[in-house]
Parts: C-alpha cells; structure tokens; sequence
C-alpha cells in the first residue's frame, strides 16, 4: 500500500532533479570581453589542426596507456593481495612478461603522448574558455586526464632511472593512486570523444579535411611518433628481453652486467648490511609451532641442495635469469613444524629499516618447490650484493619481494 503511493511521487521528483541539473550544465557562461582575446586566444592563431590525426594518436595511447593500467594494477595486487586475490607460481617468469610489458608500454607512450599534445594543445585556447557548465567539466577532465598521464610518465622515468629527489612522495603510493585518477578521466574522456573517434577512423572525415590540413603533415607526425616509439622500446627492452640487450643502449640496467653476472639493485653497502652479513657468526633463525631454531651457515650447507632455474624480475622492468642453489623453504617450513600448504613465512633480512627488508611468503609459493633459501648463485657461494649468506629466490614473483641477506623465518599456519 504504502509503497504503491509513494511511487509516483519519487519518480518525477528524481526526473525533476535529472531535468534541472542538465538545464544548469547547459546554462550558457559570460563570454569574457574581446579584449581579452589576444596572442594565441586570437581567431585563426593556429590554423586548423586535422581530427583524424588526433584520434588516431588518440586510439595508440589509448591501447597503450590501458595495457600499462592492467599491468601495473596487476603487479599491485601481486604485492598487496586482497583476500580475493590468488597469483600463481607457473609459469615461473609470468611476472617478468607482465612488468616488462608495464614498463615497455608506459616508455612507448612518451613520444605518443608528445605527439598528441602537439595536435591538441591550439584547443587549450579556445575561444570562449567555457561555453557551458558541461563545456568547463569536459575541459577539465582533459586537463585530469594531461595533468595525470605527465605525472605517470614522469614518475615512472624517475623511478626506473632511479632518481627519487624530485619526488617529495613515495614513489608507489602516488604512481598507483594517479593511476585510477588517471584512468577514471581517460574513461570519461574516451565517453565523450568515442563518436569523433568513430567518424575519423572510418575515414568520413578525410575528404572534408584534405583542404584543411595538409596529409602530409599528419602522416609525417603519426609517422614520427610511431618510429619514435619504436627506437625507445627497441633500445630499452633488452634490459628484459635477453637477445635485444645488445642494443638496449637507453635502458637503465643491462641483464648482464653486475657482479656473477647479474644486476643488483641494493648493494650490502647501500643496505647497511656489510659488517653483519659477513660475520661468521651469522645464523638463520626460524620460528614455528615447533620452537625457534637457529642455523649457521654449515648447518644450512648440511641440509639437502636444490637448484632450480629462477627470474630476478624487478619492478623497473629489467629481468634476468640465473640458477640458484640452497635448501627449499618447505623443507624449512616442515622443520619448523607446520604444512607448507598452509604456512605463511615472514621473511626479514640482516638490514635494518627500508621498505624492502622483509617479505611474506604465502601458499602456494610456500609449498613450492622452487621456492628456496639461496646460498649460491651460478655455482658459486652468493655475492654479497646478491644477498650472502642467505637470500630468498621464488618463482613468478617481483623483485622487491626477492628478500636478501635473510637473518630470520616466522613461521604461522593458517586454520
Ligand atoms: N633486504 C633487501 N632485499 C632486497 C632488496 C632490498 O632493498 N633489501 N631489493 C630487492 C629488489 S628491488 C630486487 S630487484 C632484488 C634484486 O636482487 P639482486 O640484487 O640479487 O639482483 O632484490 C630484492 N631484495
Ligand atoms: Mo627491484
């Protein structure tokens, strides 16, 4: 009863809403004086630029920017999982394909992105500034969207460059947060541009734009552009892509060079960890149901050597492959007292402080085979910036999460 009466009332009270807020967002905005209107705000200031080319361009970072979206949300979660979420451990270098695709898509981007701002930046001076409410908010999701994808590409150069002085914030917290910021605008963006996208990619427009611009100013742009990004992913992807690392002239890190033939990212010295990692006292705790234990490297040596085949992916895109030789975790784990199909280790390095000085190890990588606590490297006992005495190596997992110079195993069983 009460619910039939109320009916009719809300329906024309929510059109009534819907109805004034489009009359407000339509509500023509004061022109500003003549005057005004001077330098590049002036009539006819650039001439015209060609639509096609700008979807077009459109269209590339589009596909570019959403691959880097996926992947990089997907190396997120891989270091923050929620409970619903669930990474394998197979294939072993799933994670190095991912990342290496994050970063190679976000580098090709810069020259696609220059490029676009090129064919659209006479619109930053549009003539009136606004015409309407709906004007100014589409203009200023644009201005979300540039503001965004600069600051993205930006912080992801710094960060693989290793230049943290001119980020006053934690590198992983902003670049993941403008991400959605970005993302969310690039929607919208996208929402309001798709009929124009549509109209240049089917080509309609072409003719009427011939005169307008020459076609061969465009296609020397999205010509250029496209080499562009071509030379950077070339000369750049072979710090993860093994037979391409002779020409990766521009990347950051070479997959081949660093001590037994490995990059390193943090050195023992960088650690602090140099006094304590070469003491020979060293022992490795571990801590389970069944009481703490503590290992020295002897007693480490004694338990049975396994060598497997493993990726160091780092989340900066680079990545090499190198054996690895130590006792499996499980075998640790079962020490300890507990199911490694239910086991969560915490792993915590000899380094005190930092953001990578310890990781959690949980199912199914906990009961995995190759998941092991690393003595040697290629045959020979660890390097010390790889990580000696100890260092935890696992299979299809990031790089940060690679814990070195392990000092101690918490080991908890899950119901
Ligand atoms: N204790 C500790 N372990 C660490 C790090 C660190 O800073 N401290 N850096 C990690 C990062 S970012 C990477 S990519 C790998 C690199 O391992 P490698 O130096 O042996 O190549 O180590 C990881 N292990
Ligand atoms: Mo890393």
């Amino acid at each position: 009863m009460v619910r039939h009466a109320d009916r009719p009332l809300k329906v024309p009270v929510a059109r009534r809403v819907r109805g004034m807020v489009t009359w407000l967002m339509e509500q023509p905005l004061p022109v500003p004086p003549e005057r005004l209107r001077r330098g590049p705000f002036r009539k006819e200031a650039f001439g015209a630029r060609s639509t096609r080319l700008t979807s077009r361009l459109g269209l590339l970072l589009g596909v570019a920017f959403g691959i880097c979206f996926a992947t990089g949300l997907l190396s997120h979660l891989i270091q923050h999982p929620p409970w619903w979420f669930r990474w394998p451990s197979r294939p072993v270098g799933l994670y190095r394909v991912t990342q290496g695709v994050h970063v190679a898509t976000g580098l090709a981007s810069i020259p696609l992105l220059g490029a676009k701002l090129w064919s659209v930046y006479p619109r930053l001076f549009t003539w009136p500034p606004a015409r309407d409410l709906r004007h100014a908010a589409e203009r200023a999701g644009v201005a979300a969207l540039v503001a965004g994808a600069l600051f993205q590409l930006v912080s992801g150069v710094l960060n693989v460059s290793r230049w943290y002085t001119p980020m006053p914030f934690f590198f992983t917290t902003g670049h993941y947060w403008v991400a959605w910021l970005t993302f969310g605008a690039l929607l919208v963006h996208i929402g309001v541009q798709l009929p124009v996208v549509r109209r240049s990619v089917r080509g309609r427009r072409a003719g009427a734009e011939a005169g307008v611009e020459r076609g061969v100013e465009r296609r020397h742009v999205l010509l250029g552009a496209g080499i562009a990004a071509g030379l950077i992913t070339l000369t750049t992807v072979g710090e993860t892509v093994r037979p391409l690392s002779g020409v990766a002239v521009l990347a950051p890190r070479r997959p081949r060079i660093g001590p037994q033939g490995l990059p390193v990212n943090k050195t023992a010295l960088g650690a602090g960890v140099r006094e304590s990692a070469s003491d020979p006292a060293y022992t490795l705790t571990v801590t389970g149901p069944a009481g703490p234990m503590r290992l020295g490297l002897e007693a480490l040596q004694a338990l049975p050597q396994h060598t497997v085949v493993l990726p160091i992916a780092c989340v900066e895109g680079w990545s090499a492959s190198a054996t690895w030789t130590g006792v499996r975790l499980r075998d640790l784990v079962k020490m300890a007292g507990a199911d490694p199909a239910r086991a969560h280790v915490l792993v915590e390095s000899l380094q005190q402080g930092g953001r990578y000085g310890s990781s959690t190890v949980e199912p199914p990588l906990t009961e995995d085979p190759f998941t092991l606590i690393a003595l040697r490297l290629r045959g020979e006992v660890l390097h010390l910036d790889h990580g000696y005495p100890a260092r935890l190596i696992a299979p299809n997992r990031p790089g940060v999460l690679q814990t070195k110079w392990v000092a101690r195993l918490t080991v908890k069983e899950t119901r």
